[in-house]
């Protein structure tokens, strides 16, 4: 599977993708089928653990879709464990200062280039030591995302989007809109003015701009604005909203 930068920079458009919140592996082999360009591990809100994730991940290896992982926060041991099982991009949330990203790299790569713990022939990440080359070329095989959602983050965005080893920006609606005030109304014109200005800022630093899409509309518009990465719906979505629209129309 190619690189995060690869995948974004193999064509033009945005990539669409599905958030896996369900925390099950067969649920997540489903939608691996289904021609969506990328799917979303999420370990921040949802029931997972690095067990857990990792039978999804092994669930959906055969299939020819990218795989992104967000872990619960953005700190060298979790960072570390996604790695070792395999996971190639991270997505990491609530990331406020340049610092703060330049760490989230260093966690993701092995020393000199950074604190990585090592673990060579008992990761998965390695195929348990098949891959003579792993522990050299480990790095140049992960992508870090990092996550754009509070005004702190707004404020240093431009500073963040210049890090060298931060591969993209995703801006998260839900917690920019709470955090600017808005709780709950991502739709809020001053979400979406701040919404807009990260956007500007992260091409500006010629790093790609991905978003979580608040709807099939929201999603053409952002791929339309050119963000590279578009979620535009999620797996618990897709079985409720189905589930409820299959009901009305029998009650109808
Ligand atoms: C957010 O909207 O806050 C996210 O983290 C992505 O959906
Ligand atoms: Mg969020």
């Amino acid at each position: 599977m190619s690189t995060f930068r690869d995948w974004i920079d193999a064509a033009p458009g945005a990539r669409l993708g599905l958030w896996q919140a369900l925390a099950c592996n067969y649920t997540a082999e489903i939608c691996a089928t289904l021609g969506f360009d990328w799917l979303l591990f999420d370990g921040e809100h949802a029931p997972n653990t690095a067990q857990t994730l990792l039978g999804q991940l092994q669930a959906v290896a055969p299939y020819p879709v990218h795989v992104i992982a967000r872990p619960p926060v953005g700190d060298a041991v979790t960072i570390k464990q996604y790695l070792d099982i395999g996971f190639g991009t991270l997505l990491v949330p609530m990331v406020e200062s340049a610092e703060q990203a330049a760490a989230i790299v260093s966690a993701a790569r092995f020393p000199p280039r950074g604190i990585r713990g090592v673990a060579s022939s008992t990761s998965r990440a390695s195929r348990f030591g098949a891959q003579a080359d792993y522990l050299a070329t480990a790095h140049e095989r992960v992508g870090i995302i990092v996550q754009i959602e509070s005004g702190a983050a707004l404020a240093a965005v431009g500073e963040i989007a210049a890090v060298e080893g931060v591969d993209g920006l995703f801006i998260g609606p839900a917690d920019l809109a709470a955090s600017l005030g808005h709780l709950g109304n991502p739709r809020a014109p001053e979400v979406q003015a701040a919404i807009d200005r990260a956007f500007a800022a992260i091409r500006a630093a010629g790093k790609p701009a991905g978003i979580f899409a608040l709807d099939a509309d929201d999603a053409r518009a952002r791929a339309a604005q050119g963000f590279a990465f578009v979620s535009i719906g999620t797996d618990i979505g897709l079985l409720a909203n189905g589930g409820r629209a299959l009901l009305r129309t029998c009650r109808a």
